[in-house]
């Protein structure tokens, strides 16, 4: 993980940077150190690791296309969220061991997935690459089947230390002739060896995803309000179930993230470098 990067600007130059390279997807803040020939910007720089997992839903039956997997290219998920390199869960079988999992660099976890049997969906939105492909296709209750239920377990040092959220995306098709598939789900998570947590989350009638994600809460199904995902926060365990319990409609899961916390020694840089800053000014006013 990268906690820190400094880029520079020469007075008469152009920008460069150094310090380590991965994603800087969390700027944490900054300062001025004024010199007469250089401009110093110190950036904490916190990398949020992501694991992405994108449920593919119904995918390629007797040879036609429901839906597809995303491409490790494509960009999905909620702002604040927003990633590359989605781990595709195809299928409704487990591989053996678990499925592997990548960080959002596309770099080995270490942790694994498995999931239930359960029925494969699509909704009727456009496949289009990024967001939409991964709300498209999702798993859902079969009749007379166990709900969706997801566990990833092995979460290294980098998500258990400071902990870390699971957003869960959730929209299912809209009602059809013989079945409601949006609802209201519960969404229960339970993480090894601490207390389970439950969140409602509502696919309100007659709408699927259009591009917008909106945060659903609620903790009964009637204080349920409508959108596309829910998040657990505050979790530290190595490993988790998740499960969707409909209320009403099929308890869709269409993907799930795991986001670590920053890590707070990235405050703790910038308040060195707000230090130094200090110290430089005093030194250059001859306090
Ligand atoms: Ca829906
Ligand atoms: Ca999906």
């Amino acid at each position: 993980m990268e906690a820190f990067g400094v880029v520079w600007v020469w007075a008469s130059g152009t920008p460069g940077h150094f310090g380590g390279t991965t994603s800087m997807s969390a700027l944490r803040g900054c300062f001025w150190a004024v010199s007469p020939f250089v401009v110093l910007v110190a950036i904490g720089v916190a990398d949020a690791a992501l694991i992405g997992i994108n449920f593919v839903g119904k995918g390629t039956v007797s040879g036609t296309v429901y839906t597809q997997p995303l491409a490790a290219t494509e960009s999905a998920g909620a702002p604040g969220f927003t990633q590359f390199n989605w781990n595709n869960a195809a299928g409704s079988s487990n591989p053996t061991g678990g499925q592997s999992l990548y960080d959002e660099n596309g770099q080995g976890t270490g942790a694994t997935l498995t999931w239930t049997y359960a029925d494969k969906s699509y909704t009727s939105i456009s496949d289009t690459p990024g967001d939409r492909r991964m709300m498209r296709g999702y798993l859902s209750l079969f009749p007379d089947k166990d709900p969706v239920s997801v566990t990833v377990s092995g979460l290294g040092a980098l998500f258990t230390v400071h902990g870390y959220s699971v957003v869960v995306y959730f929209d299912g098709e809209n009602a059809t002739k013989t079945s409601n598939q949006d609802g209201v789900t519960e969404y229960f998570l339970t993480p090894s060896g601490g207390t389970a947590k439950t969140v409602f989350g509502k696919d309100a009638g007659g709408t699927n995803f259009n591009g917008t994600y909106t945060p659903a809460t609620g903790t009964t199904a009637a204080g349920a309000t409508a959108g596309n995902y829910v998040r657990f926060d505050g979790l530290k365990a190595s490993a988790f179930t998740l499960t969707a319990t409909p209320v009403t409609g099929s308890g869709p899961i269409n993907g799930i993230q795991i986001v670590a916390a920053p890590e707070p020694t990235t405050l703790g840089l910038i308040i060195l470098g707000g230090a130094v800053l200090i110290r430089r000014r005093r030194i250059h006013s001859g306090r």
